[in-house]
């Protein structure tokens, strides 16, 4: 039986296991990636293992995240990842080089590799046909310790592209229509292959954008073939040398199939407030709109920004509109001045920013209340502009576009400039901003600003946990719901301090609550329904509520990068047996957890709700390696012994 590309590079690199799917396997990493936002966390553990230099092949930091300065704090953390990534061997990518993904794309992302990078969008590099994937912070410094990755073989779900996209419909809309089907859970464990006649119609950036979004719906990584498009990517960026082609074998066979018809596609809108919620713009034009935001690292590359050019040329963005354009990386920001671009955006109006994450993460660029914020960018959860009542809306920089001009929501079909944008034969390439680590760094101090604190620290798990349900939440509940980012983000480096809004936006008193039952010996458990813990990789949503006591997680279903994060700091992953216990239980109610350990081992629980006096069984949701950190009180200690 023929091969899909998704298993012929996890067989090139496969460790431990068998390459059956939903088998737990172990894989080579070639490459990771970090940002500062997850780094410091990840760097400050890689030191705590006592490593002194990576040992893969390609490790980056990047500073995107976090580039807002106010305070001291953000400008503590570049320091430190800057000086430690010189001392243990990293490539630096400094702030104002671009969002993370772009540079990737860019200058390192090779086909046939292996990326793990502690984002969720790291997955984008599989336009260039890399297995890319987003992971936790110490999963990642682990691969940068040279040590292999765990993952469950992926079900692959092949996605036929037929046909091309016409004018006013872009990627993002493929993506968008990929959402609609799939939605945002139940896809744990599976990947999307795209094949398919339509896929020699789509540019690399292009596929970028559509991997990129894969992560909305939960899926491993998502990946395209490495083609004649590749090549022409690698060599417009003078790296043609790291080229190979990859395609699945005519015969492979894939778990499941969705066609989509590139040329009967439509532009499509993502509404509040989640990337799964997708209607057509047709039907909501006319949507009077108050701000527009294009960028982040679904939608700024050159292409894109190029197609918002056309569109703005000669125009004045509405007055009732404020648009802001974040142009990817330094290459693009560079590109778009030598060629005219950015005067257009500058003629037209538009708020030029900084090429970093910026608005996407709510670092600025906060909507006025109850406003409309029509935005390229991939999430649209409540609360992450950092406007709890504003309404986002994510749809194509096509779209975003057109309906900044006229303030209302605007359908681009077939009503943009008709000839498509070719890829240029040339980049402009430049890598100053990057730093190259010295061959050696014995002379590098690392600076340790106030803001940088320590790896975190747990205890072994006890055999009895008795505490409370200190809070029920329902559904699709996100990193971004259990540890805010915004303007809350410059305490990423600090857990005690940034302990303090763990649920900030669901229940304020969340933390204090909870660290009161923790000083008193008690356990905090958190019951939940189904897909906790998706869209971001951070790890401080196991971290913090773990430095506040959180013991366990009940849930209906848990999403998987967060699951691996909460075993790696020693908290339960519990799945009702039952969903529909999930009622039984109550907010405030008692709990205890007997015979941990051997539940643990044996992978079964009965919770005993002392308040109702009913028992619920429950399993646990772990592979073997992550019962023994769990036993452990997390991997890190796991490693220590
Ligand atoms: C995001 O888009 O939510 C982030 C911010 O990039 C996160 C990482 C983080 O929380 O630092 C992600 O996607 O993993
Ligand atoms: Fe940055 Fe937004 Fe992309 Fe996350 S999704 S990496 S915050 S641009």
């Amino acid at each position: 039986m023929g091969l899909t590309i998704c298993y012929k590079i996890l067989k090139d690199h496969l460790v431990k296991g068998e390459l059956v799917k939903g088998n737990p396997i172990s894989i080579k990493i070639d490459q990771t990636l970090t940002q500062d936002a997850t780094g410091t966390m990840a760097y400050l553990e890689f030191e705590s293992m006592g490593m002194d230099r990576v040992k893969n092949e390609l490790a980056v930091s990047y500073v995107d995240h976090n580039t807002v300065q106010v305070g001291f704090e953000n400008f503590d953390d570049h320091e430190y990842l800057r000086t430690v990534a010189a001392k243990k061997g990293v490539i630096y990518s400094r702030a104002g080089n671009g969002i993370c993904h772009q540079v990737q794309l860019e200058c390192f992302a090779l086909p046939g590799k292996t990326l793990i990078g502690s984002d969720s969008h790291t997955p984008t590099q599989g336009g260039l046909g890399e297995v890319a994937i987003g992971a936790g912070g110490l999963d990642v410094a682990l691969a940068m310790a040279g040590l292999p990755f765990s993952l469950i073989c992926p079900k692959v779900v092949g996605i036929k592209l037929e046909g091309a996209l016409r004018p006013g419909v872009s990627a993002k809309d493929v993506i968008l229509k990929v959402l609609e089907r799939f939605g945002v859970k139940g896809n744990v464990n599976s990947v999307f292959e795209y094949f398919g006649d339509g896929v020699e119609t789509l540019s690399v950036p292009e596929r970028a954008t559509i991997c990129n979004m894969g992560a909305e719906c939960g899926v491993t990584f998502s990946i395209f073939p490495s083609d004649m498009r590749t090549y022409e990517f690698l060599k417009a960026h003078g790296r043609e040398a790291g080229f190979k082609e990859i395609k699945a074998d005519l015969d492979a066979v894939y778990d499941e199939v969705y066609e989509i018809d590139l040329s009967s596609l439509e532009p499509l809108i993502a509404t509040p407030h989640s990337p799964g919620n997708i209607s057509k713009v047709s039907e909501l034009e006319g949507m009077p709109v108050n701000q527009v935001l294009i960028g982040s690292c679904t939608n700024s590359s050159y292409l894109d920004l190029k197609k918002v050019a056309r569109i703005l040329d000669g125009k004045t963005v509405a007055p009732t509109v404020s648009l802001g354009i974040a142009p990817g990386s330094r290459e693009v920001l560079e590109m778009i001045s030598q060629d005219g671009t950015l005067t257009t955006f500058i003629k037209a109006g538009a708020r030029i920013l900084e090429s970093a994450c910026g608005f996407c993460i709510g670092n600025h660029q906060s909507p006025g209340t109850d406003s409309i914020s029509l935005r390229t960018n991939n999430r649209n959860f409540e609360g992450r502009s950092g406007t709890k009542s504003a309404k986002v809306y994510l749809v194509s920089p096509e779209t975003a576009a057109l309906s900044a001009i006229s303030g209302r929501l605007e359908n681009p079909l077939l009503r943009v400039p008709y000839d498509k944008i070719e890829l240029p034969e040339h980049f402009y390439t430049n890598d100053d901003m990057l730093i190259f680590p010295p061959a050696d760094s014995s002379g590098v101090e690392i600076k340790r600003g106030p803001n940088i604190g320590q790896p975190p620290k747990s205890d072994p798990i006890g055999n009895t946990l008795e505490g409370t349900a200190t809070l029920k939440v329902g559904d699709k509940i996100t990193t971004d719901h259990i540890m805010p980012a915004g303007a809350r983000l410059k305490y990423r480096s600090n857990i005690p301090a940034y302990s303090a809004f763990v649920f900030e936006n669901v229940d304020s008193s969340f933390a204090k609550r909870a660290s009161a039952l923790r000083d008193e010996g008690k356990a905090v458990f958190v019951i939940a329904g189904s897909s906790y813990g998706q869209g971001s990789s951070r790890e401080h949503a196991a971290i913090c509520p773990q430095y506040l006591g959180l013991k366990a997680v009940i849930a209906k279903s848990i999403e998987r990068i967060h699951q691996a994060n909460l075993c790696n700091f020693g908290i339960l992953p519990l799945l009702f047996e039952m969903e529909e216990d999930y009622d039984l239980i109550s907010q405030d109610d008692e709990l205890e957890l007997d015979d941990v350990i051997d539940s643990i081992e044996k992978g079964v629980f009965t919770l005993f709700d002392k308040t109702k006096n009913i028992k619920i069984k429950l399993n646990l949701f772990a592979s073997d390696e992550q019962k023994k950190m769990l036993i452990k009180g997390g991997k890190l200690n796991l490693l220590r012994d």
